[in-house]
């Protein structure tokens, strides 16, 4: 890859052909250009380190792969969300912050994904390689993730400090970052390599592993960033968001996990690995709760096992148990929970602020 801009797509589409999900390639690349801001901010720091040429193209790179690829759903909506708070345009320097913000939550997110892909054995992430699956990375990808997480703290006092929500603004992704890294902890003790204990893939476990590790950091975070833009200091309206927000976060990592069995690779950018993994899995939970004691044969015998015939013949099972069915009822379900909790709430623009993040989600094919 040639140094330099990130350059945005021309066309942003996400191939849903659902109007409401399609990013305008306008908004991506605004969004963009902060990003490239940032590095270059980054880069040129000669106050904490003096990075020779090569270092400085290492984390460049380091950066463009594994920073903005995705579809930049978790940190467009922190402007997304602060103009929906506002009730009005953003001036020029709230866009920027609040982008810078989102950024933020895309590198803690960018930070996770590499040392998650380790961890899950994973080889596409985003259309492309792993970040350790490139020549010449490996496990320095470690360490890679450990600098990007610790380039968050260095944005937020380049462009915060001195801010009245400055304190919250770090408290808030300290407590995030560490209620992540217990959902992963939780995602990988319940599945030690090559044991499948079938007692332990039950509702409440999954809905702990994926509040955890999914739904605080890509849900409420960005939202509980654009509330504290606002002005916001009702802690009662940080809770209400925060409990709707979780709903949100679970029904996506659903849809994750339904995605990783059937979800097509070419579009989704990453090929599944939950079954290899043993993971506690929305559809396995699910075609526990509805197997035969043949079937939970199938399954102990089948699951957590490289072998492809064998991951075809759980994903048979999958079929045999009519989980696609199962998925369709429970988005609609989670919908319908969904937007009546959002109704409930008092506030007309936190009201928009959480209908806007479920219609970038909802139904969503990657
Ligand atoms: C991802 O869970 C959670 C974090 C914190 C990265 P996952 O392993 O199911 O994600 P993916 O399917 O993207 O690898
Ligand atoms: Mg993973
Ligand atoms: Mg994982
Ligand atoms: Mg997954």
């Amino acid at each position: 890859q040639k140094m330099g801009l990130v350059e945005a797509p021309t066309v942003a589409s996400n191939g849903s052909g659902d109007a409401q999900k399609i990013k305008p390639a306008n908004e991506r690349s605004r969004f963009l250009e902060v990003y490239n801001q940032l590095k270059t901010e980054l880069l040129a720091d000669s106050k904490t380190f003096q990075f020779t040429p090569e270092s400085r193209v290492w984390v460049e790179k380091m950066l463009d792969h594994t920073v903005p690829g995705g579809k930049l759903n978790r940190g467009i909506s922190v402007p997304d969300s602060l103009r929906l708070l506002k009730e009005r345009e953003l001036t020029e320097e709230e866009y920027f912050l609040s982008s810078s913000l989102g950024w933020c939550v895309e590198w803690l997110q960018g930070y996770f994904l590499v040392e998650d892909d380790i961890m899950d054995h994973s080889v596409t992430r985003r259309g492309q390689p792993c970040w350790y699956k490139i020549p010449k990375v490996g496990m320095i990808a470690i360490n890679d993730g450990i600098v990007l997480r610790n380039h968050i703290p260095q944005i937020l006092k380049r462009h915060f400090k001195g801010m009245p929500y400055y304190t919250e603004l770090l408290d808030i992704f300290n407590e995030v970052e560490y209620q992540t890294s217990l959902g992963q902890m939780l995602d990988l003790i319940t599945t030690p390599e090559g044991e499948v204990d079938l007692s332990k893939y039950i509702m409440p476990t999954y809905i702990k592993i994926v509040q955890y590790k999914t739904a605080y950091y890509s849900f409420y975070l960005p939202v509980a960033c654009a509330l504290l833009m606002a002005g916001e200091k009702d802690e009662a309206k940080f809770e209400a968001a925060e409990k709707i927000l979780v709903q949100m976060g679970t029904y996506f990592q659903v849809q994750d996990d339904y995605l990783d069995c059937y979800g097509d690779p070419a579009f989704i950018g990453k090929i599944g690995t939950d079954i290899e993994d043993t993971k506690c899995s929305w559809l396995v939970v699910q075609a526990l709760q509805r197997a035969s004691e043949d079937q939970k044969n199938v399954i102990k015998e089948n699951y957590g096992k490289k072998d492809p015939s064998k991951v075809a013949i759980i994903k048979q099972l999958y079929k045999e148990l009519n989980l696609e069915k199962v998925f369709e009822d429970y988005e609609q379900e989670s919908y319908v929970a969904l937007i009546a909790a959002i109704e409930q709430q008092e506030s007309l623009p936190l009201q928009a602020v959480l209908k806007a993040f479920l219609g970038k989600i909802y139904k969503r094919q990657k």
